[in-house]
């Protein structure tokens, strides 16, 4: 079927994937395949089999009307009636894959929070609480089942994690007891179709691209393929290089807009302390030594794309990027002042 082959295009082109599922959707409504309704479109990519998830995922979080109508249908297509949140949240997870950005995740949380609490009235007493429940389970499936994760959180932590999320009242003791077990036992089945092991990586905020860096001590541009993953900045001489020529650490940098610099579309990693930036680099025969950056200037193809890079930096700086995303909803519920 030539129609769906667009959806099942190799997640290396994942940078255009959206837009390629869209035209994918598009092609089955010109040929009268498909209805350009949110159900039709959502009933479609929730039912057909074999379509890439990566891509399902990354259409549904666009943010244009369509796409969001089209995700309220796909998360309506779930019946998660009389399933305990882990439960819930295993089918819904395996839908489709979540994608990188705190913004669709945060989209598609809460759309999946408010079909839970419709399907399951009176278990927790907003839509808020269920979300960042949802967020608690998820940190708690990582951290218990990554094994980079080294203290593993006891029953005891993750009773008092959640303490007061449901509008200053604390959820049952035996609810969160069970929702515990049911991870510890058995974590999250979560669709890997890039053939990347990321079943225990859950997010996957990695940014790609290529942008001009600037030597250390001799100031030539060299064009370089980037990496975003795990706090730290990789880059190659090839998008198909195994091995980096440098990693530079993100942790305590800060990122900025370069103005009127030689090239354009700037931006530059710095210390705030004034230090160099802590790096490393391979040489030419294979030897690890320091880098020599007082800061890393980059520069990328567009304004635009340099925007996102900053973004995407300034997102992997802070530790925990869905901390703001769920901290917010924490004060709201803890302090019980939502409605
Ligand atoms: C090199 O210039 C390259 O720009 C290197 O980039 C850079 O290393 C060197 O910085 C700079 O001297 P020439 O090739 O013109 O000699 P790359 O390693 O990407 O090839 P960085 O540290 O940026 O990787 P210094 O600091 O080693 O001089």
């Amino acid at each position: 079927n030539f129609s769906i082959g667009f959806l099942l295009l190799p997640p290396s082109v994942m940078v255009l994937v959206s837009s390629t599922v869209l035209q994918g959707v598009r092609y089955l409504v010109e040929n009268d395949l498909l209805q350009w309704r949110a159900e039709s479109v959502a009933e479609f990519l929730y039912k057909e089999d074999g379509l890439n998830k990566t891509a399902i995922g990354s259409f549904l979080g666009e943010r244009e009307e369509m796409h969001v109508e089209v995700l309220k249908a796909f998360v309506a297509l779930h019946e998660f009636s009389d399933l305990n949140l882990v439960q819930a949240l295993r089918q819904f997870l395996w839908s489709f894959r979540l994608p990188g950005e705190a913004q669709k995740i945060d989209r598609m949380m809460e759309t999946f929070a408010s079909r839970y609490c419709a399907c399951n009235p009176g278990v927790f007493q907003s839509t808020d609480t269920c979300y960042i429940l949802s967020f608690s389970i998820i940190m708690l499936n990582t951290s218990l089942h990554n094994p980079n994760v080294k203290d593993k959180p006891c029953l005891q932590q993750f009773v008092s994690m959640n303490r007061g999320i449901n509008h200053g009242e604390d959820l049952p003791t035996e609810l969160l007891t069970n929702l515990y077990l049911s991870i510890r036992s058995e974590p999250f089945k979560i669709p890997e179709d890039d053939g990347n092991d990321l079943t225990l990586t859950f997010f996957n905020p990695d940014r790609e691209g290529w942008l001009l860096k600037m030597g250390g001590r001799v100031k030539t541009w060299k064009r370089r393929w980037f990496i975003l993953t795990d706090s730290c900045l990789y880059y190659f001489q090839y998008t198909t290089d195994k091995d980096p020529i440098g990693i530079i650490p993100l942790e305590n940098l800060c990122v900025r807009k370069l103005q009127n610099f030689s090239k354009p579309h700037c931006l530059e990693l710095y210390n705030s302390t004034g230090f160099q930036v802590k790096a490393c680099k391979t040489q030419n025969r294979g030897r690890v030594v320091q880098g020599k950056h007082q800061s890393y200037k980059l520069s990328a193809t567009s304004a635009e794309e340099r925007d996102d890079w900053i973004d995407a930096i300034s997102a992997s700086v802070t530790k925990d990027p869905f901390y703001d995303l769920v901290s917010v909803r924490k004060r709201k519920v803890v302090s019980g002042s939502a409605s």
